[in-house]
């Protein structure tokens, strides 16, 4: 007989979600009751659920079938009606989003620490989405922190473990848990935005070669459906594609740094002519061309720009939204089109009322996160799909194609410096420090540049007018360069600052020059400006992208 157990808990101080989810060691969610609290506070605190359908699934990372189980049995328990589970517990964010959004469920659950390391001694997360796909607003998230801090007790199903390897319904009480393969659904979804015809010509040419790294985390199979089984390329041409539980020793993070074994290759004597990666969950890309990098901000604004090309997007372009810190890339793309550009804080939450107003098309940040209103998170496929489908219609390069972007928009040098893992009051310090400064800022000379203005971004939401204060501090010059500060919401280890760092060049002629270099002056600027330096005693940024 399967009886529904109550377990009584004490709250958690810490369970507040950062930019996406809540996100702690492995080891912490291991804790007796850290995982159940902070899932009752998500049963507690979201209203609605209780006969709702809900989707469920994580990236593979290391304790993610343990957590399932759990989940599944703490939903059996608190009334919620079915539950879809990924196949082997796998779900990428973007297919998620996607699922949920096509069957209309009231939500899902999704286990990610995204871009983090996994493994014992990795980081572990998990996230819950809206009825529109999306991740939760503050609202959702702050009413489920608030919840966390009242926890006195969880309930939970009591019964054997699930079989989710194998597709097909069963009852867990008056819950029926439903296994289900999200990659049939996803490439469903692809097919009906972008010619897979073209592309497949393209590939089965001989002429064009690609390589997609899913970096041992989700994207793997859903990429190899696509790019191997459905569009022809050879076996081989998605590597590390298996979901491992310790990302095979690697940190799923698609950038210049850590897809090192992508770089090399793109950058070998007769290398692929597109190469990209995907992160933990699936919802970042990382673009390269031949000996090419193109920046995530570059890649928003030439996306949009190129949007009539492909099938999905002739003719719907309402608007592009970007993160503050992103570059303004594309506000030169929305003005020529003559669209609206927005300007939202860091974190995909904040895309979703203007995509659901239907006032925005694409969005992206800085951070390798691309996508469009096809679904609620950004999604690392779809972006490579993209840029496979664009290739296939403009029979150019790469590198070609952002060169013809520069020619006609300009180019916007960029960077991100990244301190990881720094003390938590000397971050606090650093940031402190560039906030006292800033009403004396304007008109100050910093780095050879005068500063047209410096503040702290707030934003007022357009559509339902919430506000968000404390999203990062920014420098702005005449000349239109900026430098932006932040402090990480998603890391588990002391503090991350982010030093984001943009530079507008029209010249042609001058779009040649290696970005560090382009920047240089501005870098100076935001070491003295910040004291970063003196007050973290690190000499150099830890991760340059
Ligand atoms: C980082 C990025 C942000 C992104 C977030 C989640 O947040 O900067 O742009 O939305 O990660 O991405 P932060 O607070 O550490 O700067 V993912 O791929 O983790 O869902
Ligand atoms: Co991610």
């Amino acid at each position: 007989m399967s009886i529904i157990k109550t377990v009584s808990t004490q709250p958690f101080p810490d369970q507040k979600p950062g930019t996406s989810g809540l996100r702690k060691k492995v080891k912490m969610f291991q804790t007796p009751h850290y995982l159940e609290n902070f899932v009752q506070s998500i049963f507690l605190a979201v209203d609605g659920l209780k006969g709702s359908t809900i989707v469920m699934g994580g990236d593979g990372r290391y304790f993610n079938r343990e957590a399932l189980q759990v989940i599944i049995k703490m939903a059996a328990a608190n009334g919620i009606a079915r539950v879809m589970v990924g196949k082997g517990g796998i779900l990428s964010t973007p297919a998620a989003s996607c699922v949920i959004r096509k069957y209309g469920l009231k939500g899902g659950i999704i286990l990610s620490a995204s871009h983090n390391p996994g493994g014992p001694d990795g980081d572990f997360g998990i996230k819950y989405n809206i009825e529109n796909g999306g991740p939760s607003p503050e609202h959702v998230t702050d009413a489920i922190f608030k919840q966390s801090l009242n926890m006195d007790s969880y309930r939970i199903f009591e019964a054997e473990d699930l079989n989710l390897d194998k597709p097909g319904e069963t009852q867990l009480g008056t819950m029926t848990v439903q296994v289900f393969d999200s990659i049939i659904e996803y490439v469903e979804l692809m097919e009906s935005l972008f010619d897979f015809r073209k592309m497949e010509n393209l590939i089965r040419s001989g002429e064009f070669s690609l390589i997609f790294d899913g970096m041992n985390a989700v994207t793997g199979p859903y990429a190899r459906a696509i790019f191997e089984d459905r569009l022809g390329a050879p076996e081989g041409t998605v590597i590390n594609g298996d979901p491992l539980p310790d990302f095979g020793g690697g940190h799923p993070d698609p950038n210049l740094k850590y897809a090192d074994q992508l770089v090399a290759m793109m950058n070998s004597q007769g290398g692929p002519d597109l190469g990209a990666a995907s992160d933990g969950d699936g919802d970042r890309n990382m673009i390269l061309g031949k000996n090419f990098f193109v920046t995530p901000s570059d890649s928003l604004a030439v996306i949009a720009a190129n949007a009539h090309l492909i099938p999905g997007y002739s003719g719907i372009i309402s608007g592009i939204a970007r993160s503050m810190p992103t570059s303004m890339a594309a506000d030169r793309v929305a003005e020529s089109m003559g669209i609206d550009c927005y300007e939202t804080p860091t974190g995909w939450k904040f895309f979703g009322n203007l995509l659901d107003a239907g006032r925005v098309t694409f969005c992206g940040e800085e951070s390798f996160g691309t996508g469009s209103s096809h679904i609620r998170e950004k999604d690392g496929l779809w972006a490579v799909l993209f840029w496979l489908n664009m290739l296939a219609e403009k029979k150019d390069s790469v590198e070609g194609i952002v060169r013809e972007h520069w020619k006609q928009f300009g180019r916007n040098y960029y960077s991100r410096h990244d301190y990881e893992g720094v003390d938590s009051e000397a971050a606090q310090l650093v940031m402190e420090g560039i906030r006292k400064r800033l009403p004396a800022m304007g008109g100050e000379s910093l780095g050879g540049q005068t500063v047209a203005m410096a503040d702290e971004f707030s934003y007022t939401d357009p559509v339902d007018g919430a506000v968000s204060t404390g999203q990062g501090i920014r420098i702005i010059f005449q000349n239109g360069s900026r430098i932006v500060f932040r402090l990480s919401g998603t890391g588990t280890e002391g503090a991350t600052i982010r030093i984001y760092l943009e530079k507008y060049e029209s010249d042609p002629a001058r779009h040649d020059i290696d970005t560090q270099d382009a920047l240089a002056e501005l870098i100076a600027a935001a070491g003295e400006v910040s004291q970063i330096h003196e007050i973290t005693g690190r000499d150099a940024p830890s991760v340059i992208t």
